[in-house]
């Protein structure tokens, strides 16, 4: 006996009860219906009908649940994996070891995994993913998180989770996942029904990638092992990222403002640090210093002369010089942190990728876009500008700053003081270094008097939290993309 299902309203006809209220008796197959017959509910035509799979068609398959989410993350370009193995996570542990594609770095301590991940992101600009076994190994993963939801790193975290028939009271090792996670997630989902696995994974990629934050997928250890057969899942597009442009009259309206400014400023954040050289090329023609967020520190060597120096309480009081005298501050992918402390009296031109960012007053041109598109469209339309002599003064405001920080590293200061540890690391960290940046006096320290060149650096910005240096150098290890073209030198 088979069941047939309306395509239009879904009504199923189970041959073994028939349709009692249109007198078809139990028993009747859907072929002896009479042509006539129509769906009780939606009274569609026999036509609309599918008969029900009944086999599963996934029995026959070589791979399981796991190889066949694995897979789909290697084709998004997830290759890195970071977390601490255990019973509820081994199906996925296993299809990652079998893939040559990703790669599974252990950690000691959950966290870790979520802290290496944060970095990982924030250095390389690729999802990363952390893995874990269920309720302690992913309430573990807390506060490492918790960082990416704050500096907006997109991460994948799968989490092992008991067979279905043991959640609630009596499960061992578990939680409500999903409650546990909303908080700190942008989306989040237990995989209970091995046909939604890929459908509910690459979902979960979108939305870690679109909206820049933590995606989160429990898989219960039973589902994990099931056969599944990649050719009959659903599944989502991958997407490359949104690029977001403000239309031309708002592009011209902030280029007229800029051209008719007398004294504006730079402020790149870190939604601009990937766009170094555009930002360069955009302070040279309109002759302006660069200033910089705490987080956006190196995004061009800071011995290039138009980069003044960081904004804020770890920055210099030249460029805090420069932002008062400022009749335009136009900031580039900049969070507005209560560290940089903008003077929110001037005028902006800002450009953000996250519209609630925009307009921080009402004198704000707001302009909706990703910094690497929005500078190319803008630096046409932008007056090139006679070099008036500011030069001259930034190198002054320059050479001021460093005869400062100089004086104050004094090699034979008892014990040691940090500018002098500063400036000893500045003079010794290859410029090819990746840099990791725990929390705490260290922090400060590097912000204010470490002498950046090409060095990429990653903390945790908005969270603040310690324990990030160490997972954040170590997931340098062996994962930098290669052609890249890093040393080994991986600095906490
Ligand atoms: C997880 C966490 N706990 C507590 C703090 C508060 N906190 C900030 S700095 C600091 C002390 C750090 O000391 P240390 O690691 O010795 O670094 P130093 O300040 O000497 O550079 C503390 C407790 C924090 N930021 N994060």
């Amino acid at each position: 006996m088979a069941q047939w299902k309306c395509s239009v309203c879904g009504y199923i006809y189970d041959e073994t009860t028939g349709d009692p209220k249109a007198g078809i008796l139990a028993g009747t197959t859907f072929e002896k219906l009479p042509d006539t017959w129509t769906c009780p509910v939606c009274g569609a035509g026999k036509e609309a009908f599918r008969k029900v799979p009944t086999e599963d068609i996934h029995a026959r398959a070589n791979t399981t649940v796991s190889d066949v989410m694995v897979a789909e993350l290697v084709t998004w370009g997830v290759n890195v994996v970071f977390g601490l193995p255990g019973t509820s996570s081994l199906g996925l542990v296993e299809a990652i070891r079998k893939n040559p594609g990703i790669r599974y770095f252990v950690v000691r301590h959950e966290e870790n995994a979520a802290f290496a991940a944060s970095a990982y992101n924030k250095l390389t600009g690729n999802v990363a993913a952390c893995l874990t076994i269920a309720g302690p190994g992913a309430t573990n993963l807390t506060t490492g998180l918790y960082d990416a939801k704050e500096d907006h790193a997109s991460i994948l975290s799968l989490n092992g989770q008991v067979e279905a028939q043991y959640t609630g009271p009596g499960g061992v090792q578990e939680i409500d996942q999903d409650a546990f996670f909303r908080p700190i997630t942008v989306y989040n989902n237990t995989i209970y029904e091995k046909n939604l696995a890929v459908l509910l994974l690459t979902r979960a990629l979108r939305y870690a990638k679109i909206d820049r934050g933590v995606a989160q997928i429990s898989v219960p250890n039973d589902i994990q092992k099931q056969p599944l057969d990649a050719r009959f899942c659903a599944r989502e597009s991958c997407l490359c990222g949104p690029d977001i442009l403000p239309s031309d009259d708002m592009i011209k309206t902030a280029a007229v403002a800029i051209n008719n400014a007398k004294k504006p400023v730079i402020l790149a954040g870190w939604g601009a640090y990937p766009d170094g050289q555009k930002v360069l090329g955009f302070a040279e023609k309109i002759k302006a210093p660069i200033l910089t967020t705490f987080r956006a520190k190196g995004i061009l060597p800071e011995d290039n002369p138009w980069v003044i120096g960081i904004l804020g309480n770890v920055g210099s009081p030249h460029a805090r010089i420069l932002v008062n005298e400022a009749d335009l501050v136009i900031t580039l992918g900049v969070g507005f942190s209560k560290y940089t402390n903008i003077p929110t009296e001037k005028s902006f031109v800002q450009v953000d990728i996250d519209p609630l960012k925009l307009g921080k007053n009402r004198q704000t041109i707001a302009l909706w876009g990703n910094c690497s598109l929005v500078l190319p469209k803008l630096l046409p339309l932008l007056t090139e500008q006679e070099e008036m002599g500011g030069k001259k003064r930034l190198a002054a405001l320059k050479k001021e700053w460093d005869l400062q920080r100089d004086a104050e590293a004094d090699s034979s200061a008892s014990p040691l003081r940090p500018p002098f540890i500063m400036k000893v690391l500045s003079e010794t960290i290859p410029p090819d270094a990746v840099i990791s940046l725990d929390v705490g006096e260290n922090q400060w320290w590097f912000g204010r008097n470490f002498r950046i060149k090409q060095q990429r650096f990653a903390m945790s910005g908005y969270l603040a939290t310690m324990g990030f240096g160490l997972p954040g150098a170590s997931c340098d290890h062996g994962v930098w993309p290669a052609g890249r073209n890093r040393s080994k030198n991986r600095v906490s």
